[in-house]
């Protein structure tokens, strides 16, 4: 597969959906389910429904165990939250078929950021991957849960994005972190090919500096947008809510995945030119809407 540059040229042919007509209303983009946080991670979830939000979302619905409910209800009021009744302080798998059922209607889900990697979360974790229909982005707790079982990887009923840094990577693959930073390519490559071997169409982006996605088979980009300012806490959590919500908004998949990960890198350059280090992650999905204008 040939190598191609992810920069602002591509962008322009990758979001004509954000452009709205004039009569649009939150029923024409799309409705975004969010499985995240647990105690102590509750973050993880809000920081992923903002990057939703702000990236034009017309819906988002955070399912959450029903103790963390008024945290989230408090602090993010533009998502609806569904607290799940039988999960307490993290999803349980009694809760997995409420949470299949939750999903109807919805364009996309987002499963990981936050969740933990309890035995019960695992079982309501696989459950999700392998039963959700719609698109799903696959990220943070919910690759470590996979990563305990790679086999059962392709047996998904619908198209996954996995969108791990190269320490989740490490787990998926079985390789050291120091030998998928070292051969990057080579490594997302790989996971594109163990994981879709029974003709699955998973997508792989494998995050960090120069960020890679790939389509297995046809395509493979390189970001040429971020900066290490991004070296902190809750950044990947905000890129799932945006990728899930181009998904929603009707982008198709490697173009969702891949506008994603150029505006969440560009919201963040527009950050480091006043400062290098100490923004957020919150505040990058805060700089999202401002770039976005830039690009379309
Ligand atoms: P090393 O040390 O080099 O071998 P973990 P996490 C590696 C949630 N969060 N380049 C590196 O490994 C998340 O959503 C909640 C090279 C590093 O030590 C998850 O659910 C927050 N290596 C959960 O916490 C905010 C890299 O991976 C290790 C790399 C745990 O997620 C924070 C760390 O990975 C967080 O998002 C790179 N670019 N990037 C909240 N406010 O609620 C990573 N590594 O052990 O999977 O831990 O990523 O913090
Ligand atoms: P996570 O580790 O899941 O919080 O994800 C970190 C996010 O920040 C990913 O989107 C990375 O690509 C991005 N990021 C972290 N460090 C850098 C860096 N040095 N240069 C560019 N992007 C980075
Ligand atoms: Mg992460």
């Amino acid at each position: 597969i040939s190598c191609e540059l992810l920069d602002q040229g591509l962008i322009e042919h990758l979001t004509p959906v954000l452009r709205r007509k004039h009569s649009s209303h939150k029923g024409d983009h799309g409705h975004l389910l969010i499985a995240a946080g647990s105690t102590g991670k509750t973050g993880a979830a809000i920081l992923s429904a903002r990057g939703a939000l702000r990236s034009g979302g017309g819906l988002v619905s955070l399912l959450i165990p029903h103790a963390l409910n008024s945290i989230m209800e408090s602090s993010l009021w533009e998502a609806m939250t569904i607290p799940l009744p039988k999960s307490d302080y993290m999803f349980t798998a009694a809760d997995a078929d409420t949470a299949l059922k939750l999903a109807e209607g919805k364009q996309a889900a987002v499963i990981g950021p936050g969740i933990g990697t309890d035995t019960e979360t695992a079982d309501f974790t696989r459950k999700l991957y392998h039963k959700l229909p719609i698109p799903l982005v696959v990220d943070a707790d919910a690759l470590n849960i996979l990563a305990l079982n790679p086999k059962d990887i392709q047996k998904a009923e619908g198209l996954r994005i996995f969108t791990p840094h190269p320490g989740e990577l490490s787990r998926l693959l079985g390789w050291s972190t120091t030998e998928i930073q070292e051969n990057r390519l080579e490594a997302a490559r790989q996971a594109c090919a163990r994981f879709n071997s029974s003709g699955s169409k998973h997508i792989i982006i494998l995050k960090g500096a120069g960020t890679i996605v790939c389509q297995p088979g046809r395509r493979l980009m390189i970001n040429t947008s971020g900066n290490p300012g991004m070296a902190t806490g809750g950044m990947g959590d905000v890129l799932s809510g945006i990728i899930g919500s181009l998904l929603c908004q009707g982008c198709e998949p490697f173009e969702a995945a891949a506008a994603g990960v150029y505006l969440h890198g560009a919201a963040a350059d527009s950050l480091y030119r006043n400062v290098r280090v100490g923004y957020t992650a919150s505040e990058v999905a805060d700089a999202v809407p401002a770039t976005l204008k830039t690009l379309l």
